[in-house]
């Protein structure tokens, strides 16, 4: 997947590079993730929002993260590798949901402090995409989350909202809610997304292509300094 760096990528040389996607790993914890050098782009938001869905949909395959219509439903980092012939050159990281109220609070705690850790301290992190159904807005936990990226992302680390179930819109009320998390996310990169409909496929692919293939001279985001917060 040779592509120049020069101008934009066709999204059929973006989609080709998703669908090499194959599982790598499951960690539960943060400390049995392991040291990556390739980029990794993570995939957060609330729980049922789409994120193992639209991993599946980019990729082109079924199965290939858990998605289940009972939220919770990933409960581990899930991460893939991307790149042909098995070189690994770009890495997915599928995260559990967090704003699940069945889950027992102690249960919510640790996993809000794995996920900020993984956030915080995650070298290889290149960028982050936040999934979010338009119906209920980005909530309180999509705040913290943005509170806790916002220093990576003034140092380069990418970011880009993702309205899912788009399908489940119709036209001025996608207008809105695009609008909406624009003001939300102070001008961020926003898009619809439905992986029902097919919508916004090859716009998210070609993103996620450009974050990982950037030229040596685009900024590179750089380990931050943060300390783990102590589980
Ligand atoms: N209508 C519609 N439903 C969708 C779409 N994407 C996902 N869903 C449904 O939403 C539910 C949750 O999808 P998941 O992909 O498992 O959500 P998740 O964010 O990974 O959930 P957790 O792992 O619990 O955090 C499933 O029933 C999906 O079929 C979409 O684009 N349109
Ligand atoms: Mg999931």
């Amino acid at each position: 997947m040779n592509q120049p760096n020069k101008g934009p990528v066709d999204p059929k040389v973006a989609l080709g590079w998703l669908h090499t996607a194959r599982f790598l790993t499951t960690a539960p914890q943060l400390e049995h993730l392991p040291a990556l050098d390739q980029p990794e782009i993570a995939f957060v938001g609330r729980s049922n929002a789409g994120k193992s869905t639209c991993i599946n949909t980019l990729t082109q395959q079924h199965r290939l993260a858990f998605a289940s219509k009972t939220p919770g439903r990933t409960q581990s980092i899930n991460l893939f590798a991307l790149g042909k012939q098995s070189l690994t050159d770009a890495v997915l990281a599928d995260l559990p949901g967090y704003g699940y109220a069945a889950v027992p609070k102690q249960a919510k705690l640790r996993w809000q402090r794995v996920m900020a850790n993984y956030l915080m301290t995650r070298a290889n992190l290149r960028a982050v995409v936040l999934l979010c159904d338009p119906r209920h807005g980005l909530t309180e936990l999509d705040d913290i989350l943005l509170d806790v990226i916002r220093p990576r992302v003034e140092k380069g680390l990418h970011f880009l909202v993702l309205l899912t179930k788009a399908d489940k819109l119709n036209r001025s009320e996608a207008a809105q809610a695009l609008s909406i998390a624009r003001l939300q996310t102070g001008g961020g990169q926003v898009q619809l997304f439905s992986a029902l409909k097919r919508q916004g496929i090859e716009e998210a692919a070609c993103t996620l292509w450009d974050w990982t293939h950037e030229t040596s001279t685009a900024a590179e985001p750089s380990a931050p300094p943060a300390d783990p917060i102590p589980s």
